[in-house]
């Protein structure tokens, strides 16, 4: 069925247990929000905590200040809602001077051992469309996506409506 972009018709995965979702995954490839922070070498490393919550934290490279180049250390918190696998993500850098901030965060789908596909929505329309969103898709392998796992998942960039909108993250030694 057609693609009606509605944030609040977005599908997330169906019964996300965030056990298996723990450990590092390389983000492949990114559709980037406005403003943007990580470039590349991005790799998210989830933890769940004794008392159940989950924790994250990510490398990657980001440029501030206009032209300081650097290997940005984040680190995150995930506030639970009703849906499992839609969190509210609480973000700041250990340093200072990085980004901080508040973001909705979606597993959209996710096979656990192989790929995953976020989304954050950070500004809805009137309309219920996305003003401004940024989506990564992450592998467990810094090479890429197994091409068993490519349909799906450009099948799931369709029904998000970002189809064509992602570029390809690269995995140097930068971080
Ligand atoms: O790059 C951008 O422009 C948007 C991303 C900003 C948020 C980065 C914050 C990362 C905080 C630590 C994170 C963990 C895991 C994250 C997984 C995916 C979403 C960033």
């Amino acid at each position: 069925w057609a693609q009606d972009c509605q944030v609040a018709n977005v599908q997330v995965m169906q019964n996300f247990d965030r056990t298996r979702y723990a450990g590092t995954w390389y983000a492949v490839a990114k559709k980037d929000p406005e403003g943007l922070f990580l470039i590349d070498n991005i790799v998210a490393q989830f933890t769940i905590q004794e008392d159940g919550k989950m924790t994250a934290t990510a490398k990657g490279r980001v440029i501030i200040l206009n032209n300081w180049e650097m290997c940005a250390d984040m680190l995150a918190t995930f506030e639970e809602t009703p849906d499992p696998a839609k969190f509210r993500m609480k973000y700041w850098g250990a340093a200072s001077y990085l980004q901080t901030g508040n973001d909705d965060h979606w597993v959209i789908d996710t096979d656990y051992d192989n790929y995953a596909i976020h989304y954050s929505c950070r500004l809805v329309d009137s309309d219920g469309t996305c003003l401004d969103s940024y989506s990564f898709i992450f592998s467990r392998y810094p090479t890429g996506l197994r091409t068993e796992d490519q349909h799906n998942v450009n099948q799931k960039k369709l029904d998000l409506c970002l189809l064509g909108k992602y570029r390809r993250v690269a995995h140097t030694a930068f971080c």
